[in-house]
């Protein structure tokens, strides 16, 4: 799969959607889980946000991944492509039609926005122990809610949108605690329906579909999180 950077022309219009992503983009990674998930015969391609393409612009002023495309209609903003998709691809649901319900998990995944995310990009150049607390004390909010559904998942029986947006990000933690060489441990029983969860989605089929066509492993996500300590992102890390 070719990486795109500053240069390379924008590729030919695809006949299926077709994804910009890059491997190691949590929003992204999303995504790609929810497209796994509902079926859809997607390509895409590789942005290399270091050195970006110039017409990146044009098809998303801001700059930004991921941007779904299919035919003439481009969407870009993670939550907004979740909801693109959900009416594009009925077919297989990943978000509630409960109006409650679905209020809930939007309400749930602007707070993970808000309070989470950023935090942990924070933690790959500065694991503080501040932002380590921080984070954790998200988590064990987190772990509450879950505890309140009582499902397997955020989003009941199997997940959602929210359990994929969630676990774009989680899944980051495993690889900065290998590179910082850090030693904080969520406790087992303080935090026992978010393990029971994470012991769920990493095995859910979707996931490790992704893992697969990207090459995604802990080793390859810790070197690149050590490339981007370095002040040279490697995004071949373990190819
Ligand atoms: N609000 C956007 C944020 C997406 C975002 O920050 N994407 C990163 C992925 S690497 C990005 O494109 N960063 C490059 C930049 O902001 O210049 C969304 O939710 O989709």
């Amino acid at each position: 799969m070719s990486l795109l950077s500053k240069g390379s022309p924008r590729p030919a219009k695809s006949s299926k959607p077709r994804l910009y992503t890059a491997r190691f983009d949590p929003y992204s990674a999303g995504i790609r889980f929810l497209l796994n998930k509902k079926g859809v015969d997607y390509d895409f391609v590789y942005i290399n946000m270091q050195d970006k393409p110039e017409w990146l612009a044009d098809i998303n002023p801001a700059g930004q991944i991921p941007i779904m495309e299919i035919g003439d209609e481009i969407v870009c903003e993670t939550i907004v492509i979740y909801d693109y998709l959900e009416d594009k691809f009925p077919q297989v649901k990943t978000q509630p039609t409960d109006p409650y319900l679905k209020a809930k998990d939007k309400i749930f995944i602007d707070h993970t926005k808000e309070y989470l995310t950023g935090k942990i990009t924070s933690m790959v150049k500065n694991p503080t122990q501040e932002n380590i607390e921080y984070v954790c004390s998200v988590l064990k909010s987190i772990n509450k809610i879950m505890g309140e559904r009582g499902t397997d998942f955020l989003g009941g029986t199997s997940p959602n949108f929210v359990d994929y947006y969630l676990w774009g990000w989680v899944e980051l933690l495993s690889a900065l605690k290998a590179a910082h060489e850090l030693s904080f441990e969520l406790d087992k029983d303080e935090y026992k329906h978010y393990w029971a969860w994470v012991m769920k989605m990493d095995k859910d089929q979707h996931i490790n579909n992704d893992r697969e066509t990207h090459k995604l492993n802990l080793k390859c996500r810790t070197a690149f999180f050590k490339s981007v300590i370095n002040g040279s992102p490697d995004v071949n890390a373990g190819l």
